[in-house]
């Protein structure tokens, strides 16, 4: 008897384990049929058909329910930022760069949390239009120079490196410095980790912890995604500050969780004139109707912190959300957005961050710009789209050289 209550146990257990994670699917045909919420549909069920209604009325109700269902709050800044350059290098990359970097101080005092701004120009006399992003392992990884500020957490939960220098320049295929520089745009990183460290604990040394009284929100008002974002937008405010970069041109970069964040970030602050996001996957870029590669109950269950507690309501039960993820990249609007996939990714579901962006489409076409390109989802290492443009690469998550070029060429059309 004992034996036979512990099996029922046992097998309720497991039931339910597979009830909150089901195996992901990766077959087309065995994709449940969905319908898609309309992004121009209002809450009183009137279409949207101008900018104006868009903009004051739509816009903000659904960024709205993203903040309600998905990712969080988002606050404003603190009275008191400030930053600090603590190096110039006119001679970086062999000559070819400035170098500066900067601490982010969050609020009016040098003890309290801050974030260190790594910024890479090129050395023209103009204002130069800056790509911003946030990096997975400190700001020593995106080049060799001993010279770069080692990150604080280095040894961060995703990095199995030794010692702090054997990181020194280990992202630096990530990060194409030359080439960026060579193209006449400059870089600005920082190490997400500063922001909050990226585990299921990391909000209580995170600036969700150290910042709740400064900004009058608690900790479960908002999330991880949250608050990288909330730093992505802090690096904006010093890159307005800085002479020689036009800040009303800042391309916003993201990968992966990173991207995920970078549309976040994007469709909260419309400082950012262009969005990127790459691989950015489920609760990013790729639908979650969709039941294919990651689902919302496994980012919930293998992320808790990353999205908000009304999200874990959603596992297994996508269709339920009011929001789908090409309502997030509608916010994005009217400003150039590109979504990149690539094909062994397929936990990321290519084909749904290509329907998604596709389904974005409708709110661009109320600016009338020129969206023709993405009727049908393009082969591989084929780019399509105007102001949304989308490609699919060949090979693994990841951010490639291809990528870059691409990302590049992005950037030189859509000025
Ligand atoms: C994966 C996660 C994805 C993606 C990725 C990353 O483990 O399931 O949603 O964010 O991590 O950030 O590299």
């Amino acid at each position: 008897m004992k034996f036979l209550l512990l099996q029922v146990c046992l097998l309720s257990i497991c039931c339910h384990c597979f009830a909150q994670l089901p195996a992901p699917n990766y077959d087309e045909n065995s994709i449940p049929p969905y319908t898609l919420p309309d992004p121009l549909l209002s809450k009183n069920g009137k279409k949207i058909t101008s900018v104006k209604q868009w903009e004051t009325g739509q816009r903000p109700y659904i960024r709205q329910l993203f903040e309600e269902h998905v990712y969080g709050k988002i606050p404003g800044k603190i009275k008191g930022q400030h930053f600090k350059l603590t190096e110039t290098d006119s001679n970086a990359l062999g000559g070819k760069a400035i170098r500066k970097q900067v601490n982010i101080y969050f609020t009016g005092s040098e003890s309290g949390p801050y974030m260190k701004l790594i910024l890479y120009l090129p050395k023209t006399g103009k204002k130069v239009p800056v790509f911003a992003g946030l990096n997975f392992k400190g700001n020593q990884t995106i080049d060799t120079d001993d010279g770069i500020a080692m990150a604080r957490y280095w040894k961060n939960a995703s990095t199995d490196i030794a010692n702090a220098d054997d990181s020194r320049g280990i992202r630096m295929e990530r990060w194409p410095l030359e080439k960026i520089i060579g193209r006449g745009y400059g870089l600005a990183t920082a190490h997400y980790y500063e922001l909050e460290p990226d585990h299921k604990d990391g909000w209580k040394e995170g600036i969700r912890t150290t910042l709740k009284d400064a900004l009058g929100i608690a900790a479960d008002e908002w999330t991880a995604i949250g608050a990288w974002s909330w730093g992505l937008s802090r690096i904006q405010d010093y890159l307005e500050t800085d002479t020689r970069i036009d800040a009303s041109k800042t391309i916003l970069i993201g990968h992966s969780r990173l991207g995920k964040t970078a549309l976040w970030a994007g469709a909260n602050d419309t400082r950012f004139a262009k969005v990127i996001a790459n691989e950015s996957g489920e609760g990013g870029a790729a639908l979650s109707r969709r039941w294919y590669g990651e689902t919302i109950a496994h980012l919930n269950t293998n992320f808790p912190h990353w999205f908000n507690g009304k999200y874990k309501t959603y596992n297994n039960n996508a269709a339920a959300l009011p929001v789908d993820q090409h309502m997030l990249l509608a916010l994005i609007a009217p400003r150039p957005l590109y979504v990149a996939s690539a094909q062994e990714d397929q936990w990321a579901d290519p084909r749904g961050e290509y329907l998604s962006a596709k389904h974005a489409l409708p709110v661009y076409l109320l600016y009338k710009l020129p969206v023709t390109g993405l009727e049908t989802m393009p082969g591989i290492n084929q780019p399509v789209g105007k102001t949304v443009r989308y490609h699919i690469r060949d090979g693994k998550h990841d951010v490639t050289a291809y990528d870059w070029e691409q990302f590049l060429n992005f950037a030189d059309e859509t000025k």
